[in-house]
């Protein structure tokens, strides 16, 4: 006969039972079982919201304060306020502002953890890539993908500055994290400048002498502003979009047509005058950074305005929806979240607001 009787111990029998677990690591699951395994995400990020007027002051006073010789990367983390003990802006991504002055190199270096920049000022600045130097222009993405060899100079009279995004907090709880200084401060050009973008920067065009890259990521290294906002101008008339998102477009690995990295996606989104979305929720939290434009977010049920050059995060599992706030111009956000890692494990769940707006 199968029962379901309750136990009959004391509670003197019971504690004196689970301290004797505690000595040989062992704990009982169902005391602990609704935190294990619970309904829907709840996650350690709160939504958050960067705004351009704190951060630009404060990144050019660490470019005075702080030499090359103080800081590999001069960069000022954007740390969720929510998470205490760890690096991390969303609960698996990273995002931090860098300054460059002029004159200065960051020294090369390798690293499993990807990284994306978004360049914010820049008349001058150039990353090289494995051996790629690649000019750095307002708008531009740009990637350093998992152990890419990557420093970044200025050789313009004024500062760079770029966002920039990493996948750090998910390479360390895979504790997978691998770091290498290059040998020298700067590394040799190797190839024409701006090779990948000479290569593969039309999408539709392959050098056929090449196999096409064995790696997981994309071969393009530079996605330049021009031709985003063109195909954004071109589109946004003509298209209705996505009704929680606007115009997104992502940013592709030419040889697959997915995602740019295995770790992160990216996207770029235009919300025309006047357009405000639906809210959706999905199990990736996602980094924003306002290209142009002025609006607000919902998120969580709390409003954030921003404007040019804010950043700001929306943690997983959270509602969200965007508003355009003027009648005449148009809206930019570029955003990089996670969804590759999330699709791949079978994870991305997605939900629409059962009220379209919250
Ligand atoms: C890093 O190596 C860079 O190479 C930027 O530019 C930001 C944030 C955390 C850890 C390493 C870079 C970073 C970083």
């Amino acid at each position: 006969m199968l029962s379901n009787a309750s136990s009959e111990a004391t509670q003197e029998v019971l504690e004196e039972y689970y301290r004797e677990l505690e000595g040989f690591s062992l704990a009982p699951l169902w005391q602990v079982q609704e935190t294990a395994l619970i309904p829907e995400p709840v996650s350690k990020a709160s939504p958050y919201i960067w705004h351009w007027r704190d951060l630009e002051p404060r990144a050019l006073r660490a470019g005075e304060l702080i030499g090359t010789a103080d800081a590999e990367r001069r960069v000022l983390m954007l740390l969720n306020p929510s998470i205490k003990d760890r690096i991390a802006t969303t609960n698996s991504l990273f995002s931090g502002l860098q300054i460059v002055m002029p004159g200065e190199a960051a020294k090369a270096h390798r690293h499993t953890p990807s990284a994306l920049r978004f360049i914010i000022n820049s008349d001058g600045g150039y990353t090289t890539v494995n051996g790629d130097r690649i000019p750095m222009e307002p708008g531009d993405l740009i990637l350093t993908p998992n152990w890419t060899w990557h420093d970044h100079g200025n050789e313009s009279g004024e500062p760079i500055i770029w966002l920039d995004g990493l996948d750090i907090p998910l390479v360390h709880l895979l504790e997978a994290v691998f770091f290498e200084p290059y040998p020298e401060d700067v590394q040799p050009v190797t190839e024409p400048i701006d090779s990948s973008t000479a290569k593969y920067g039309v999408g539709t065009l392959r050098p056929t002498w090449e196999e096409g890259s064995k790696e997981s990521y994309s071969p393009l290294m530079r996605y330049p502003w021009d031709q985003t906002w063109a195909t954004l101008q071109r589109l946004a008339p003509n298209v209705d979009g996505s009704p929680f998102d606007g115009v997104m477009m992502e940013y592709t690995n030419p040889n697959t047509g997915g995602p740019v990295m295995p770790t992160i996606a990216c996207h770029v989104q235009m919300l025309r005058p006047g357009e405000s979305t639906k809210a959706h929720r999905h199990t990736n939290g996602t980094i924003y950074h306002v290209v142009q434009g002025q609006g607000h977010s919902v998120v969580q049920g709390q409003k954030m305005d921003w404007e040019p050059k804010d950043v700001f995060c929306v943690p997983g599992w959270t509602y969200h929806e965007h508003v355009n706030a003027s009648a005449t111009e148009p809206a930019v956000l570029f955003s990089f979240t996670d969804t590759p890692v999330l699709k791949s494990l079978s994870l991305l769940r997605e939900q629409a607001h059962p009220q379209d707006h919250q």
